[in-house]
């Protein structure tokens, strides 16, 4: 068979021969009319935001420098579990949690989708790293992708381009993520502001690290460095390595007495990572600094401590809700521009606005590009909305966010949207109870994803739709984890729920920036200087022990958010029981143990 000739399938900038071939081998099957290789650059981002703009797909802001609006499909606004696989060679590694498909009768079936599908557009092959590029084993990716949006978006989220090749020499391992939005374009045929494919599959097949993504343009079914690479495919070579890889916030607590500490937490998709990463307390002398917002890996250092790590380089937060009350700190690193904007709405004046903006402007292109005014049913910006921006223009980022050696956690917060039962914090006893709760971890659920909202699941450790494997072997790594550690190195693990509402609904605890006052019992909870009490379910402080100076919330609300409820949690045990049973025999036995240590001190 003679070599085919692909315009720019021939210049390749390096000279990694596994990669070239791969690359060969896609363009061969895609069909591009075009091969191009990302180099990150200024350049690249500024002629592919002008084709973005020319194609309809972007709108220049003229509110904020070099950032732009998109609006997608209105049927590709979130991540699709649906349509999201695991192809582990064995179904018994991909567990009961994940949908499985056989590698090879997915690979027939995907391949036959990838042929010829980037006929009439450009390929581009994205060279990326995950983590500080100058790490001492730098991860690194290449995505393969025909979407511009796809690019310039890792532009902001990854470390890519000529930066990230330099990493690669000629052997380098990398995870091979082939992403297509599978619309191929006929001669003469227009183009739509935002293809996409009504079929869609995000897969990843974990023995070989590798991911194929196909008939989504949207965040992360798209951007393969992020839930795809650095949750399912990571936590795979974590559980494999002895590691961990969370979807977790890492942050830098100062108290006022200047000690310094790093807090991970997992909360599930739009449950308030973002938010809490980025706090401003208003307890005074407390300060916040940001390193990761989204996802942490987690590696124990030389000194017995666990060190966790951002794979990311930008931040792909919730939109909605957003505002200077509640985030500050995102609002102001938008504000710098080199952001993008998906599915909120457009000002007249060139900006953008969302829900929880305040007073809506008398006219707003809404998210589906219609007219809206304020006062109809409709809402101007989806609800999953997001903003891309960078964590370098962020005025909180810590100093020490890019450090390859990571940052020695201290504590591990679990926490869901819960309207119930769950209280505001709780402290664990041990590591074990610790997993336990993570373990059972429940939230409602979001628009995230694609499906119901407001349904109550569990959602272990924050990652139901981000574990590469068998939920029971992850519950078993996580124990094991605490038992190749010193328990007194390890972090102390907390159980928190912000969402927790009274019988109007309303929410009990005000949240946001007055989350501080729970940071600060957890830290003294770490210093041994707070009290607590001790229930069934953990150590739990009295409205007393909380610093609630200031607090512009009835103390009544803050005592029902803190409040145990031996009715509720023994009516949350059949719930977790069918979890558990759920998982199967898999579930480690000490995580039953803690289940029946549980029911006996709920009586
Ligand atoms: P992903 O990026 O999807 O993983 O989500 P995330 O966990 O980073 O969620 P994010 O911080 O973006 O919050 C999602 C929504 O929850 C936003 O609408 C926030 O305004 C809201 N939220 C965040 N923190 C709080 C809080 O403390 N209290 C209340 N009531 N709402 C909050
Ligand atoms: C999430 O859904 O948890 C996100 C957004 O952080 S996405 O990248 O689309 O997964
Ligand atoms: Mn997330």
């Amino acid at each position: 068979m003679t070599a085919v000739t692909i315009p720019g399938l021939d210049h390749a900038p390096t000279t990694h021969a596994r990669l070239l071939s791969w690359v060969r081998e896609v363009a061969e099957l895609t069909c591009p009319d075009e091969v191009v290789w990302a180099d990150g650059s200024q350049d690249e981002w500024n002629r592919l935001t002008a084709k973005l703009v020319d194609a309809g797909t972007f709108v220049p802001l003229k509110k904020k420098p070099n950032s732009f609006w998109a609006a997608s499909d209105p049927t590709d606004v979130a991540r699709v579990e649906e349509r999201t696989f695991i192809c582990s060679v064995d179904p018994r590694d991909a567990g009961p949690t994940n949908n499985w498909m056989d590698p090879a009768e997915m690979k027939a079936t995907m391949t036959e989708l990838y042929r010829g599908c980037m006929r009439g557009r450009t390929m581009y092959v994205i060279p990326f790293c995950m983590g500080p590029l100058d790490a001492e084993k730098p991860m690194l990716g290449v995505e393969i992708t025909d979407s511009e949006y796809v690019v310039v978006s890792m532009h902001i989220m990854t470390r890519m381009g000529t930066k990230a090749l330099a990493r690669f020499g000629d052997d380098a391992d990398f995870v091979q993520a082939l992403h297509s939005i599978g619309a191929p374009l006929e001669p003469g045929q227009d183009d739509v502001p935002w293809p996409c494919n009504e079929t869609k599959y995000i897969t990843q097949f974990p023995e070989e690290r590798m991911i194929w993504s196909f008939g989504s343009g949207y965040g992360g079914n798209a951007l393969l460095g992020k839930k795809c690479y650095s949750l399912r495919i990571a936590s795979v070579m974590a559980r494999d390595e002895g590691w961990l890889a969370e979807h977790m916030l890492i942050l830098k607590l100062t108290s006022p007495e200047k000690k310094a500490y790093y807090i991970a937490a997992a909360f599930p998709s739009a449950c308030g990572k973002t938010n809490l990463a980025m706090l401003e307390p208003t307890i005074p002398g407390w300060k916040v600094e940001t390193l990761g917002d989204d996802i942490a890996w987690m590696r124990f250092g030389e000194d017995g401590r666990l060190y966790a790590v951002n794979p990311e380089n930008g931040f792909f937060g919730v939109a909605p809700g957003t505002d200077y009350h509640t985030n500050p700190n995102a609002m102001r690193t938008i504000e710098k521009g080199n952001s993008l904007f998906t599915n909120v709405a457009l000002t007249d004046d060139g900006d953008v606005w969302w829900e929880g903006m305040g007073e809506p402007p008398a006219h707003l292109t809404s998210w589906k590009k219609q007219d809206w005014t304020p006062g109809g049913e409709e809402l101007s910006s989806h609800p999953n909305s997001r903003y891309c921006t960078p964590i370098a223009q962020c005025d909180i980022k810590a100093p020490e966010w890019e450090d390859p050696k990571g940052v020695p956690i201290s504590a591990i917060f679990f926490g869901g949207r819960r309207a119930t039962t769950i209280p505001l914090i709780t402290e664990s006893r041990d590591w074990q109870h610790g997993v336990f709760m993570g373990a059972t971890l429940s939230s409602e659920t979001t628009a995230a994803a694609v499906g119901k909202t407001g349904v109550v699941r569990r959602d272990p450790m924050a990652m139901l739709p981000f574990i590469g494997y068998h939920a029971g072997d992850y519950f078993q790594h996580w124990i094991d984890t605490g038992k190749s550690a010193d328990a007194d190195k390890l972090p102390k693990i907390f159980y928190v729920n912000w969402f927790r509402r009274g019988e109007d609904k309303r929410f009990l605890w005000p949240g946001f920036g007055e989350n501080s006052r729970v940071l600060k019992w957890a830290v003294e909870r770490i210093e041994g200087k707070a009290a607590a009490v001790e229930t069934p379910i953990g150590h739990v402080p009295t409205a007393a022990e909380l610093d609630l100076e200031g607090l512009d919330a009835p103390r009544e609300d803050v005592e029902a958010a803190l409040g145990f409820d031996a009715d509720e949690w023994r009516a949350e045990i059949p719930m977790i029981e069918e979890w558990f049973a759920k998982i199967g025999e898999k579930v480690p036995t000490s995580l039953r143990d803690e289940l029946e240590a549980l029911k006996l001190r709920l009586g």
